[in-house]
């Protein structure tokens, strides 16, 4: 274990490590909140998404990682608001180093083969959550189908909140166990959870799943992502990366 390593994701992503003033004020708010939602559960979502961004507004620096974002996950945004997208107006570009640059709707991707995989998620800050399905298009498949450059060497990927990104070697990229995730816990993926459309790594730390996926771009070489340029490892192998010795999720 490399104290050095295992140092730079607390520092970069403080949420779960600090018990600051305001993460306690935005705790307790959250479980007052879910208390209303038996009572309301339509209006439930909204308030939450609201709520959710009003606190993250607070503290742009990821305080909102403190947020339960149900079955034991976290709700995380770099930015203070996403844009919502859904079957009318959500877009995925395939593009870079391709023959073939590509455009899918959502229903174009709902159209391809869909694979199915069940297993733990973990995030490098230390939660897990057993057993998830994720479901979805397998990425290779969009790769084959634009058509990769022999000098080729990476693929980075870009989000529709305007900030977010992620990378992966070609070889990563063309795993089996990644997807293209249209579906989370046999659902369609709602907006907190980086819907309609995120990316999901099953073999690495859940920052490699960027939320609100907009662009796959084929690029000569890694180009590290947001938290990447942080602290974070590129190479983000459950248990084999951020000085961490998780169990590994595949
Ligand atoms: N666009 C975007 N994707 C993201 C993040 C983010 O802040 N923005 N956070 C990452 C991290 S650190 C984690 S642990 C997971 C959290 O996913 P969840 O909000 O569905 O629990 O999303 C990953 N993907
Ligand atoms: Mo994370």
């Amino acid at each position: 274990m490399n104290p050095e390593r295992a140092e730079k994701p607390e520092a970069s992503e403080p949420p779960e490590e600090r018990g600051t003033p305001i993460g306690r004020r935005v705790l307790l708010g959250t479980l007052g909140l879910g208390a209303l939602g038996v009572l309301a559960a339509p209006t439930l979502q909204r308030g939450l998404e609201g709520f959710l961004g009003s606190a993250a507004e607070k503290d742009p620096t990821g305080l909102t990682g403190l947020l339960p974002n149900g079955g034991g996950f976290r709700y995380y945004s770099v930015t203070s608001s996403v844009p919502h997208k859904n079957a009318a107006n959500y877009r995925l570009t395939v593009d870079g180093l391709v023959d073939t640059p590509k455009t899918y709707t959502l229903d174009d991707l709902r159209a391809l083969p869909q694979t199915r995989m069940v297993k733990d998620v973990q995030c490098v800050t230390g939660w897990r959550v057993p057993d998830t399905p994720f479901e979805g298009v397998r990425l290779s498949r969009l790769l084959d189908a634009a058509g990769v450059r022999a000098k080729s060497g990476a693929v980075r990927f870009t989000c529709f909140d305007g900030a977010y990104s992620e990378s992966l070697t070609l070889d990563q990229a063309r795993r089996s166990d990644i997807l293209v995730a249209l579906r989370m816990q046999d659902k369609d993926i709602g907006h907190n959870h980086g819907g309609p459309v995120r990316l999901y790594v099953a073999p690495m730390y859940f920052y490699k799943s960027a939320k609100w996926l907009s662009g796959i771009t084929v690029t000569e070489d890694v180009r590290p992502g947001y938290w990447e340029e942080r602290g974070y490892d590129v190479d983000a192998w459950v248990g084999r990366s951020n000085g961490r010795d998780d169990d590994p999720t595949t």
